[in-house]
């Protein structure tokens, strides 16, 4: 039969300079986490204690990053990203939380980043990622004083003002719900670290204030130490409301059901307009954190753009009660992957975007996809094959939505698949698997999944493939 040249396609093409990458976060993947003066984390301590993490595991060895860092760029490399998001741990830097400087973590990272540059991969730093230092939990509790802030300003200056030469892209905090409201209030399991129960909502609300708090002061001591121009940004989970249909009272729905879902009110929105949610302040009352004069000046501390770690959302419609919306519950058939709260709904990295851009009014504010991805039941095949076609059906629908939002004029500038390579999954340990790359735990091995072939066509293609 004689075969037609299949013409070469061109749907969903991202712009030219689109940024292609993948992120990872310190406590996952590095382990060595007693060497070159490293002290215990938070995420060390909870991880140790039997019962916390669902396989029992640790981050102690993790994906050896450590050591293995020069194996994984070269990974990267392959894959043809031009972007990789890492995270420093604070407890190698400031290994007491506060004081003195660990030179010998902060060597690490510089020869990380060099190695990445010599690859042309740009390097973009969370400066933290969950991993405090217990030193501080011990202290004063962490998040729950306002000291935290504080000593997070401190710390970042002490890395900015030596690494300021060679990485210029920051992200100062990466999902502030979960190290707060996930870390002290949480009745559900898995809980996040340090899993300390304060007694009321309004000390949960607390931590989470003095995180955004920490998020503004880490903006200024960002740009008062970087010997060079550079970007910084937070990185947010926000909940995503979804219209059921995008009919106009449900999209409205959406838009006023933003504030009240999740902590959206007291996060996200206090840093991108300077005012917690009245909607949630008035469902709080009492519950209300204590907000000292001057706080929402500083939290509301100028972006250059903001990083969206979006995996899924949450089904809103129009609704004859006093709020006009209501949320709409998954039924247990609904398609989700390898983890409780992975309902697909690709949608909502679409309308992530319009509420950055349209409900909480910043059409001007660039945003990057800091995270997106899926875990996924990966095995190894007898040719020594990963074939996770869920995770290309995930991406691929993902990325589509992505597309559109692109496509409709939103300053959508780049994409960064969550993970590199799998790696500690917090309270599921190495059960859940997330990476393109697939860790064998046993030997350090990375063999590269379907997926990884996929995004690297991507990549190469500049299109969702
Ligand atoms: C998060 C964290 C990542 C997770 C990933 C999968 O978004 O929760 O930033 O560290 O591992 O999202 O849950």
């Amino acid at each position: 039969m004689l075969e037609h040249e299949i013409a070469p396609m061109t749907s969903y093409q991202f712009p030219p300079g689109f940024m292609w990458g993948a992120a990872t976060a310190s406590y996952q993947i590095e382990g060595a986490v007693s060497e070159a003066g490293r002290q215990p984390s938070v995420w060390d301590t909870f991880s140790a204690t039997p019962g916390h993490i669902y396989d029992g595991k640790t981050g102690e060895i993790a994906c050896n990053h450590y050591h293995l860092y020069e194996t994984d760029v070269k990974w990267m490399a392959e894959l043809g990203i031009q972007h990789y998001r890492f995270s420093i741990a604070w407890p190698r830097i400031i290994p007491d939380g506060r004081g003195r400087v660990n030179e010998a973590g902060v060597d690490f990272y510089r020869r990380l980043v060099d190695c990445l540059r010599e690859h042309d991969i740009t390097p973009h730093a969370t400066l933290f990622h969950w991993d405090s230092p217990q030193a501080l939990e011990d202290r004063y509790g962490s998040w729950r004083s306002r000291e935290m802030a504080m000593d997070y300003a401190d710390y970042v200056t002490a890395v900015v003002s030596r690494l300021g030469d060679r990485i210029t892209d920051w992200m100062t905090i990466n999902e502030i719900s979960c190290f707060t409201h996930m870390g002290y209030g949480v009745e559900a399991t898995p809980p996040h670290a340090p899993g300390t129960r304060v007694r009321t909502a309004k000390e949960v609300w607390q931590t989470s204030h003095h995180a955004v708090l920490a998020h503004g002061l880490g903006c200024q001591a960002i740009r008062a130490a970087s010997p060079r121009a550079c970007t910084v940004a937070l990185v947010d989970n926000f909940a995503v409301t979804v219209p059921i249909s995008e009919s106009p009272e449900h999209m409205v729905a959406a838009q006023k059901a933003l504030h009240t879902c999740g902590s959206n009110g007291g996060i996200i929105f206090p840093v991108l307009t300077g005012a917690y949610s009245p909607a949630l302040l008035e469902q709080l009352g009492a519950d209300a954190p204590d907000i000292q004069d001057g706080d929402l000046d500083i939290i509301q501390q100028p972006l250059d753009w903001l990083g969206l770690n979006i995996y899924s959302g949450v089904y809103v419609r129009a609704a004859e009660n006093q709020q006009g919306y209501e949320f709409l519950s998954f039924r247990d058939n609904y398609p989700r992957l390898h983890m409780p709260w992975l309902w697909i709904l690709p949608e909502a990295l679409y309308w992530a975007v319009r509420h950055v851009s349209d409900s909480l009014g910043k059409p001007e504010l660039p945003l990057l996809v800091t995270e997106n991805g899926c875990a996924a039941p990966d095995v190894v095949n007898n040719q020594g094959e990963v074939i996770d076609l869920e995770r290309i059906l995930y991406l691929r629908q993902y990325l589509k939505a992505l597309h559109r939002a692109v496509d409709e004029g939103y300053p959508v500038r780049g994409y960064f698949l969550w993970s590199l390579l799998d790696n500690f999954e917090w309270a599921w340990g190495y059960d859940r698997r997330f990476g393109i790359l697939y860790t064998d735990y046993e030997t350090q091995q990375r063999i590269p999944k379907a997926s990884f072939h996929w995004y690297q066509e991507c990549i190469r293609q500049n299109r969702v493939v």
